[in-house]
């Protein structure tokens, strides 16, 4: 164990006993994951549609955490499909006894199958469902595998999580790893377009998380590419959660140690804002609640402080006791524990509940922080400083709030003049439209429907609660009206969710770009002040539509192209019907969902042509190879295939000029 600023290894779980097939058990039942997704990925919007990638980047970084693998890259293709590839020991491909299958395609297409998920082989990560491969197969329109191991290269491809090849050898290679690249399908989920930034967010968090590990982001739609890595780890996550305040001491404090299988990361700075901002990890999930490590670190964290004050006599002076929340004012920091057996509580499933992980963060903490306060006292006094600092800044603003509370009960229930409230009286009922300035407040009261929205006007920029403490947010004119008009309360004593009048609060800013400030500023309050509301899902942001459409009685507003494009098509192909000849066989008749389902797909294919046009390939080429891999399918009708081959002719003829060495191109 040791302290120190940075390190440069990475922690490594002990090595268990290797794989073998035997370990890999068989659940079966594809269908109910087609049937529930939710229950397997939470949700079929933006979450879960991301959440396939992270859960095969899991895998790959349980390679990492293994000892096998420092190199994982994603690619974001042009038809939306995303590519995962590792340089780990490679699924496993020989045969499974129980099933007669390859044990690579038990992984993708049984249930919990693989040995990690019996905790015989060392996992520590896993996703939030942990549910690994095969749910994310089975949710794929197609997934495309691709194997290198003992030499070999092996490749299967499955549609919907069924396998629609035998697993081939082909190849030899002398690398090993896993790629996977997967579409997830169009009729299972809302979405149907990667975001590069959550992606980019979520492996930047994982690379922070799992120093030394190696991590690319490309996006070919667009051309961007990015590269993760961090030989501190999470102390350079602490200096870029930091990196737009002032630190109170220059490098962040760093103390990792293991015991009884835990291993335990902790970095920690403070800066001159009077916010707390940690982050607790287990097993690289983000646990929003914390848990016990979180705990643990705040009672060492308390009493260390405590402790350094009193041994040294800095706290008789100002007369005051430190509380936890003295400790923590102006405190970033990220705690990440790695544990065999993580066990998680909570309403989002992401609290870690091992207890003995308390004590060992804490035990850790105690000792750790508690020699480097004494080995670099200029940096322990000036936290000790801050911390007396926040008490004497809370004691002040308990008598602000006591004066706030009193004057409340003096004007009891009377609520500011420019709230414009709602009939209703039954919280579940009512929404509180929160608009920016005097003029859109106007508008708002007359489009408003009185009987249950309440319009709140707010003049100009609110306070940025984040540089001020809470006596000074209080003192403020427009704060002190939105927490009346909430009624909560505020404050860890005073707040009661119970007591909150609206259960739908819309911040309705102006589309500029001082909107969005405000809009960034009232969001800091909430998430500062009222993160219950945030939890509960109460809070939220209007979206003015795009547009409007008319058609008869019928009006509706679409939201963005989209909605505009899909609402077009719907009503454009109602009634009608496609007819294509097959050759003289008569001809075939398409219509109704399935000619929406084409031409959605053709304008797909459209844009992605546009994407690969744009940064420099000749759309002909892509477009000529894309084609016969219709024809292949029989997808596309005959005549364009002269047309087509010709230029296939034209390409091969430029090929072989180019490139006289390469034979047999077909
Ligand atoms: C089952 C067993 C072993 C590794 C894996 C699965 C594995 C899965 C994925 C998914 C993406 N990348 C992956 N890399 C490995 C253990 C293999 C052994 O002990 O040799």
């Amino acid at each position: 164990m040791e302290v120190k600023p940075d390190s440069e290894k990475q922690p490594r779980p002990k090595q268990n006993d290797s794989y073998t097939a035997e370990q890999i058990k068989v659940l079966p039942g594809l269908e109910a994951v087609r049937k529930r997704p939710d229950m397997y990925i939470g949700d079929t919007s933006m979450r879960g549609f991301h959440h396939l990638v992270f859960e095969v980047l899991d895998n790959s970084v349980d390679e990492a955490l293994a000892g096998y693998c420092d190199r994982i890259t994603v690619t974001i293709h042009v038809d939306e499909s995303v590519t995962i590839e590792d340089n780990g020991r490679g699924i496993p491909v020989d045969k499974h006894a129980e099933t007669g299958k390859s044990a690579a395609e038990v992984v993708m297409t049984m249930l919990h199958a693989g040995g990690k998920f019996e905790g015989k082989v060392y996992q520590v990560s896993g996703g939030l469902h942990g549910v690994g491969v095969t749910v994310v197969n089975a949710l794929s329109e197609y997934l495309n595998l691709e194997i290198r191991r003992e030499g070999k290269v092996w490749y299967q491809k499955y549609e919907r999580g069924q396998a629609v090849s035998e697993l081939k050898e082909s190849g030899t290679t002398e690398r090993t790893g896993t790629k996977i690249r997967f579409r997830p399908d169009q009729t299972i989920f809302e979405v149907s377009e990667f975001s590069y930034d959550t992606l980019a967010h979520r492996i930047r968090e994982l690379a922070f998380l799992n120093k030394g590990l190696i991590f690319a982001l490309t996006d070919e739609r667009t051309g961007k590419s990015q590269e993760f890595y961090y030989k501190g780890g999470i102390v350079a996550f602490v200096e870029e959660l930091n990196k737009n305040k002032k630190p109170l001491h220059p490098e962040p404090i760093y103390v990792t140690g293991e015991k009884d299988d835990i291993i335990v990361e902790v970095a920690l700075q403070y800066n001159d804002s009077y916010a707390e901002t940690i982050y607790s990890y287990a097993n690289n999930i983000n646990n929003i609640e914390g848990g016990t490590h979180l705990t643990g670190f705040r009672g060492a964290l308390t009493r260390t402080v405590n402790k350094y004050a009193e041994d040294k006599g800095l706290v008789k002076n100002a007369k005051v006791s430190l509380s936890g929340d003295d400790a923590r004012e102006g405190l970033t920091a990220v705690i990440s524990v790695k544990l065999p057996d993580p066990k998680f509580e909570g309403q989002t499933k992401t609290k870690l509940g091992n207890t003995d992980v308390k004590g060992v963060v804490e035990t850790l903490l105690n000792d750790k922080l508690g020699t480097f306060f004494e080995e670099n006292p200029s940096v322990a006094r000036k936290i000790i400083e801050k911390a007396i600092d926040a008490a004497r800044a809370r004691e002040a603003a308990r008598k602000a709030r006591e004066l706030t509370r009193r004057k409340s009960a003096l004007e009891s229930g009377s609520l500011p003049g420019k709230l414009a409230d709602c009939q209703e009286r039954d919280p579940s009922l009512c929404e509180l439209f929160i608009v920016e300035g005097e003029s859109a407040g106007g508008s708002a009261k007359q489009a408003r429907s009185r009987y249950n929205q309440a319009v709140l006007p707010l003049r100009g920029k609110i306070l940025n609660v984040e540089k001020a403490r809470f006596d000074k947010m209080l003192s403020n004119e427009e704060i002190r009206t939105l927490i009346t008009v909430l009624g909560t309360g505020i404050g860890n004593d005073d707040f009661d969710i119970a007591k909150l009048r609206y259960h739908k609060i819309i911040l309705m800013t102006d589309a500029d770009v001082d909107g969005s400030h405000i809009r960034t500023l009232l969001l800091t309050f909430f998430y500062r002040q009222f993160g219950a509301i945030l939890d509960h899902g109460n809070l939220y942001v209007a979206q003015p539509p795009l547009y409007r459409v008319k058609k008869g009685k019928d009006e509706r507003y679409l939201k963005d192209d989209h909605q505009y494009v899909d609402y077009f098509l719907e009503h454009g192909t109602e009634g009608i019907v496609l007819n294509i000849s097959e050759n003289g066989n008569g001809s075939r008749e398409i219509k109704g969902a399935r000619l929406f389902e084409i031409i959605k797909r053709s304008i797909a294919y459209g844009n992605a042509l546009e994407r690969v046009g744009k940064w420099g390939r000749d759309t002909r080429i892509v477009d000529a190879f894309a084609s016969r891999e219709g024809f292949k399918k029989g997808l596309l009708k005959h005549e364009r295939e002269a047309e087509l081959n010709a230029h296939l002719q034209e390409i091969k003829q430029w090929l072989e000029k180019r490139y006289p060495e390469i034979n047999g191109l077909d």
